[in-house]
């Protein structure tokens, strides 16, 4: 993983339209995939810094036009500036800033006053989560599709993860599939599941729509008193996609009892009671929105979203863990197993999260 200096991140606010002397600008944030910093300025004002993740996102400017695009159309809804993400533009008024190192830079206002949370602290802190994703789809249900760039092609087509991933364990270039031959054959026992919201796609079951794709309980701020939903942040992966896997991700993240990397799996279940709530939230946040075939196929995009991470992860872990960032040995190994915990015990609670969907059409 790269490491970014501090004279580097000094250097790139330079080129942006700060007028505050700034203080300091430390790391910030557990996101596995950009660097970001929080500067804090003279007058107190505090800004988010990014570097974006170029060998992610391959095409950044790409990225920003379509955050660009995206936060003007929730501006037009959104009158509060806390409730949308605010880009502060370089001084000849470009969304970011390419260094000399070939780092890409971009700077938000920092939401105040807000929470960030990894695991909801209560059912409400899910509720609100699940109205600002279910809003965020509510508000973009007419952006112009067309418009957007495809910033990671097939980010969610799962068939494709599941090939990418045996192409992972065939190459095995690490020598790490023998003891992972438990997790591999788990995934390898789903494989057909892995292309269920395609062929519901096909059909016409599933209607394609401008989706968020990354919707962790820590890509959505809460007020920090009222605890209410703000606005959802983490815009890299704003692309054309399906509505269960927005709520699905959400679910497999926020809906366990555990942390995404946590070792002792006896810790980690899938909470019907936050599946609930979340659906709950969800629904009335997209307004009505969503058709009742698409209601009915939420569970499915629980679980296909919580088997695609584990399959990631896994492959990451397979290939010498050159995607997502981590921090000690056998990290995506360990987000792995969670994930596959969450899909069996989903399988196992199946018909109740059947039930649960059913009762909000
Ligand atoms: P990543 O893609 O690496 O997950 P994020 O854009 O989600 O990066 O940012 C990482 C973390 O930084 C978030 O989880 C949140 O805690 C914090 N963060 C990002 N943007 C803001 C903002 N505008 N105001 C306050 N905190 C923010
Ligand atoms: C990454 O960037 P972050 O930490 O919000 C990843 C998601 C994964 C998630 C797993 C661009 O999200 O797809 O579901 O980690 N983002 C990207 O925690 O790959
Ligand atoms: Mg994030």
């Amino acid at each position: 993983m790269r490491k970014i200096s501090e004279a580097q991140r000094f250097n790139s606010l330079e080129h942006f339209k700060i007028n505050e002397r700034i203080i300091s600008c430390q790391p910030y944030g557990n996101g596995h995939i950009n660097d970001t910093f929080v500067v804090n300025t003279e007058g107190g004002k505090r800004y988010i810094l990014q570097a974006i993740n170029t060998q992610v996102f391959k095409a950044p400017l790409e990225v920003m036009s379509n955050i660009q695009k995206v936060t003007a159309h929730l501006s037009c809804i959104e009158k509060d500036s806390r409730r949308v993400m605010s880009l502060v533009y370089t001084e000849d008024g470009k969304p970011c800033h390419t260094d000399k190192d070939g780092l890409c830079w971009r700077v938000y206002d920092f939401i105040e006053d807000s929470l960030c949370l990894d695991l909801p602290e209560g059912l409400e802190d899910f509720y609100e989560a699940a109205i600002a994703f279910g809003r965020f789809q509510r508000y973009l249900y007419d952006f112009p599709v067309g418009e957007l760039y495809d910033t990671i092609p097939d980010f969610h087509n799962t068939p494709k993860r599941y090939n990418d991933f045996i192409s992972a364990v065939e190459a095995d270039i690490c020598g790490r599939a023998k003891e992972v031959a438990c997790e591999i054959e788990f995934i390898k026992q789903r494989k057909d599941f892995c292309s269920l919201l395609y062929k519901a796609h096909e059909k016409g079951v599933l209607p394609l729509r401008v989706t968020h794709n990354d919707t962790k309980m820590n890509n959505v701020m809460l007020d920090a008193k009222a605890r209410t939903a703000l606005c959802v942040i983490d815009l890299d992966t704003i692309m054309p996609g399906f509505s269960v896997n927005d709520f699905g991700d959400s679910i497999r993240f926020g809906a366990s009892t555990a942390a995404e990397d946590e070792k002792d799996l006896s810790k980690v279940w899938m909470d019907l009671r936050l599946f609930d709530i979340y659906a709950k939230g969800f629904i009335e946040g997209c307004g009505g929105l969503l058709a009742g075939d698409e209601i009915l196929l939420m569970p499915e995009g629980a679980k296909m979203m919580t088997l695609e991470c584990g399959m990631r992860f896994l492959t990451d872990y397979l290939q010498g863990d050159t995607y997502f960032k981590t921090s000690r040995p056998g990290h995506n190994l360990d987000r792995c197993r969670t994930q596959l915990k969450l899909v069996a015990d989903m399988e196992t609670k199946w018909d109740e999260m059947k039930k649960i969907v059913e009762k909000y059409i």
